[in-house]
């Protein structure tokens, strides 16, 4: 490790801070992962990457970067990572789940202000992230209002920042913008990267970002067997990691996962008896390391069988058609492709609403919890839509990064999954 500790050095890491926040990880990793009964085999690649995300993996970074490539920070499943991968670049996610630097935070941004954002912007300002260290870029977009402006002050601290517009309706009008976007973000690309995007690196890129995305699917799949081959906590784990592993190895890694997944189904082995409560999940993103809801979930007698979330089934939902014949067709496909993600930030947005119906039937879910982050306007909204349109035991859950509430969300939870 003591190189480590030179390589943060060098990258600008406050160490004191940093090493809190390690220790911190740690015990928490053990007390909520390492302690799962019959977690399958193929989950010690995915302890291994949590255990070396800030070693190895920026050890990786730092040396893609010495051959020329850039690392290129991103906040939402709105920015396209198959554009990234074409101009050689590395996607990393920067969306922060802990509670870190808030004081600080709290400084510069209003209290209240979701626990997602003052994160990414606490994280920056103790210096304690050093994936935001090594990036060469940041894209921001424009999709709820904190974000968006979180990232004026996440500018003037880093000077990296660029931001997409995301629109907020469907309509015609929103998909030429949202093309248009694509092809600035494009131009940005190139000139920082000094890449030019081709044909064959755009396919390059989507073709590996598919292959991805349809292994997390596969994933997905196999959460519907009774009993549930996989813990939604480890499930949850993947997800997070998939935003910033290799995305090559990652996806080789989620296929053996799967292909075990296979075999225990077969032999009717679950992490959970056969029958345990099935929960299925919806809302706000899971940025790593946020365990908290899944965790109080499991151990109040039930399975997570599925998210309906950026980190979950709204980053893999579909993939892009990998034959076209120029850059702005391939664009264009992708344009098409992203704006099928059904975020809270849209009006209307009736299509989420038929995701989480299909999915939580898929999944032969029992009872449907609804996740949103305190002060999260789009998904604390959408809630009153969803709840009256899903026919399922429903469970709404408006919480934030802090342990303060465990007591009680595990007393609501314990008491809604007895109901089902
Ligand atoms: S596509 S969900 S990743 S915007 S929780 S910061 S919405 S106040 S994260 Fe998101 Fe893209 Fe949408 Fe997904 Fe704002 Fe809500 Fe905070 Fe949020």
């Amino acid at each position: 490790a003591q190189d480590y500790v030179k390589m943060w050095q060098d990258l600008g890491i406050n160490l004191e801070n940093h090493d809190c926040l390690l220790k911190a990880l740690a015990d928490i990793y053990q007390q909520i992962y390492l302690s799962q009964k019959n977690r399958p085999e193929g989950m010690k690649y995915f302890d291994f990457v949590i255990s070396e995300a800030h070693g190895l993996r920026i050890k990786e970074l730092l040396e893609a970067k010495k051959q020329g490539k850039k690392v290129i920070g991103t906040f939402c499943v709105y920015v396209p990572e198959e554009m990234i991968l074409a101009v050689n670049g590395i996607c990393v996610g920067l969306c922060a789940g802990a509670q870190i630097g808030f004081d600080e935070a709290e400084k510069v941004l209003p209290k209240n202000t979701c626990d997602l954002i003052k994160a990414f912007i606490g994280f920056k300002l103790t210096q304690v992230c050093p994936y935001t260290e090594s990036c060469d870029l940041l894209v921001g977009e424009t999709t709820c209002d904190g974000k968006k402006k979180a990232y004026e002050i996440l500018d003037k601290l880093t000077r990296k920042v660029y931001v997409m517009e995301v629109p907020h309706r469907k309509t015609e009008a929103s998909k030429e913008l949202f093309l248009k976007e694509l092809f600035s973000l494009k131009d940005r690309l190139e000139e920082l990267s000094g890449v030019k995007i081709s044909v064959e690196s755009l396919k390059e890129g989507i073709k590996i970002v598919n292959e991805k995305r349809k292994a997390l699917m596969r994933l997905e799949n196999l959460r519907a067997y009774d009993p549930a081959p996989i813990s939604g906590l480890d499930a949850l784990l993947i997800n997070q990691i998939a935003f910033y592993d290799d995305p090559v190895r990652f996806t080789q890694k989620v296929n053996e996962l799967c292909d075990e997944l296979e075999e225990r189904i077969k032999k009717g082995i679950g992490v959970k008896p056969k029958g345990t409560p099935r929960i299925f999940i919806t809302g706000c993103p899971f940025a790593l390391p946020n365990w908290k809801l899944h965790h109080i979930i499991e151990t109040s007698g039930a399975v997570v069988v599925g998210e309906e979330s950026c980190v979950g089934r709204r980053y893999y939902h579909t993939l892009v058609p990998e034959n076209f014949s120029s850059v702005e067709d391939g664009i264009k496909l992708l344009a098409e492709r992203y704006l099928k993600t059904h975020c809270a930030c849209f009006t209307p947005n009736a299509e989420r609403i038929e995701d989480i119906k299909n999915m939580a039937k898929d999944l032969k879910a029992q009872g449907v919890i609804y996740y949103s982050i305190q002060f999260c306007t789009p998904y604390l909204f959408e809630a009153y839509q969803v709840e009256k349109e899903i026919n399922l035991p429903f469970l709404k859950i408006d919480t934030n990064y802090s342990m303060e509430d465990v007591g009680q969300l595990k007393t609501r939870c314990e008491a809604f999954i007895e109901t089902l």
